[in-house]
């Protein structure tokens, strides 16, 4: 897939890497955390989507915050450009070089360092993987405020600096309000504590903000201090079907008010997602057979009341059959139940990479026009590129994803701009949740005002000034020629 790397330039103000240089970071890391060997290099070198490759000869894997300060020091002082890197689960192409960027991956800080049960506050490295964080907290009588399909491999550093959304968004709000405080290394090795665990702290500027979301293009994190609710006995879980997305919608508004306290998740996909998901995973069934259904809802509650909530569930799920929002639906019986219906939705990205080519948008649009542009989409392009809708409903994001037999330039002439000029035509965002990475740093001005663009340049100029954290990403390029 090379035009989108074909796009940049590298910086001729990098520095290549020589033997110095590895000599320096073996005497700092020792060998065990300077990695050459080509496989482990490919692996990193390649996103999740194996749509964007770098070519680096060097990942480096620091184990404390010190070596972590110690290494950008060096790449700071030697021009040589750096990509964080997590669980490398990113969708944009930001979480792998585009040239020979030197990856540091955050895998081996992975230690959980203190949790207090009375104030749920969990204190832990940047390289902990989101799931075993997720158990580490289950046996304490907690969960973690976020979710998502690539739990088994993400790492909490990677959801901080990406403001991972997620399955639970709807319910627990951003990671800039669940995210308490946290530690980054500037490009200068400057360590910046701000590992707060308070839950009012006004004291300035908050500039652990800075680092929710830049997506590694200001300071890598190192530490993560985060408010964890507790893990509530009675969670049920229902999939429905809707004929039209009029309907979608007015459940949404329904299930907000009458299950308020207790909703905790609303998912959507389409007939066309749930054939997709159908055909390319294994062991998966439709919930609700024998007929299509044009659209599907994932409804989970989270509460307290085992008894109360379920009847709440139920009436509420009688009463949308009733009135014809909602035409079939099945409330899960069982925790294995429930987990199917969450692995259809959360096996859309996996079934769509087993489908072949694809492009992904995830964007945040008013909720009453965003099944138009899916619909807009469907008529524009060819039937064999197939289009894909799906999504936390419950939050307006919507994933659309174009599923095709190959990469096609023809397409994606169909697809782009007009996608972006509709989100921005209708004040939407070009990325809800995934971030710009590499794919969308130069498409920033669909979303954000120039003097905002602007502003964010000059952040970035003043904390990293020779620009080596991860170059090519978030900011357009052209504000660095
Ligand atoms: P990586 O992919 O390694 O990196 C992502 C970005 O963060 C890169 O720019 C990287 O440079 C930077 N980075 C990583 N670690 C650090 C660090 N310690 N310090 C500074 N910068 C760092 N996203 C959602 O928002 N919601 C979802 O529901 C969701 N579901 C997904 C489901 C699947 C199956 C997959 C494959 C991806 C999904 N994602 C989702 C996308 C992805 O953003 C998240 O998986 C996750 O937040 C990325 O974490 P990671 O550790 O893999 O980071
Ligand atoms: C999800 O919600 C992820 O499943 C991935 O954010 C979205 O595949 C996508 O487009
Ligand atoms: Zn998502």
């Amino acid at each position: 897939f090379s035009s989108v790397a074909t796009t940049v330039q590298r910086n001729p103000l990098f520095s290549s890497i020589n033997s110095d240089d590895i000599s320096y970071f073996k005497d700092i890391l020792g060998d065990r955390g300077v990695v050459q060997d080509e496989l482990a290099l490919v692996a990193a070198n390649t996103d999740w989507m194996h749509k964007y490759k770098g070519s680096s000869k060097l990942l480096l894997q620091p184990r404390s915050t010190e070596e972590v300060s110690q290494i950008l020091k060096y790449c700071n002082s030697r021009s040589l450009a750096v990509v964080p890197q997590g669980g490398n689960t990113g969708l944009v192409g930001g979480s792998v070089p585009v040239f020979d960027e030197v990856i540091i991956n955050l895998g081996s800080m992975n230690k959980i360092l203190s949790f207090d049960k009375v104030s749920g506050i969990l204190v832990c490295e940047a390289g902990c993987i989101l799931e075993n964080l997720i158990t580490f907290l289950d046996i304490q009588g907690f969960i973690m405020p976020l979710d998502l399909g690539a739990k088994g491999s993400c790492q909490i550093g990677g959801n901080v600096s990406t403001n991972a959304g997620g399955l639970r968004l709807l319910r627990y709000g951003s990671l800039h309000g669940s995210v308490l405080g946290l530690e980054a290394v500037l490009a200068n090795g400057t360590v910046l504590d701000m590992l707060g665990t308070l839950r009012k702290d006004n004291t300035g500027y908050d500039l652990k903000h800075l680092f929710i979301g830049s997506e590694g293009s200001l300071g890598i994190v190192t530490k993560v201090s985060i408010l964890t609710p507790p893990k509530l006995s009675s969670v049920n879980t229902a999939f429905l079907a809707c004929n039209d997305y009029a309907s979608c919608q007015n459940l949404l508004l329904e299930a907000k008010k009458k299950l308020g306290e207790i909703l905790s998740a609303f998912e959507f996909l389409d007939s066309d997602a749930m054939g997709l998901v159908l055909k390319h995973l294994d062991g998966v069934r439709n919930p609700l057979p024998p007929s299509v259904h044009n659209f599907y809802i994932l409804i989970e509650t989270t509460g307290s009341n085992e008894s109360f909530d379920r009847e709440n569930l139920e009436a509420f799920l009688l009463h949308s059959v009733e009135s014809g929002l909602v035409t079939d639906g099945v409330l899960a019986q069982d925790i294995n139940q429930a987990s199917s219906f969450w692995h259809i939705r959360e096996g859309l990205p996996e079934a769509l990479m087993k489908a072949g080519a694809v492009y992904k948008y995830d964007l945040s649009l008013p909720l009453e026009k965003m099944y138009d542009l899916v619909e807009e989409m469907r008529a524009q392009l060819d039937p064999k590129a197939k289009v894909v809708a799906y999504g936390h409903l419950g939050d307006g994001n919507l994933h659309l994803n174009i599923s095709a037999p190959e990469y096609d330039d023809k397409i994606l002439a169909k697809i782009e701009p007009f996608v972006y000029e509709w989100t921005s035509k209708n004040r939407g965002s070009i990325s809800a949740e995934h971030g710009l990475g590499l794919m969308k740093a130069n498409k920033i001005h669909y979303s954000k005002s120039p003097e905002t663009v602007q502003l964010m340049f000059s952040i970035k100029k003043l904390l990293d000034p020779n620009g080596i954290l991860n170059p090519y990403k978030v900011l357009p390029s052209t504000l660095f020629s």
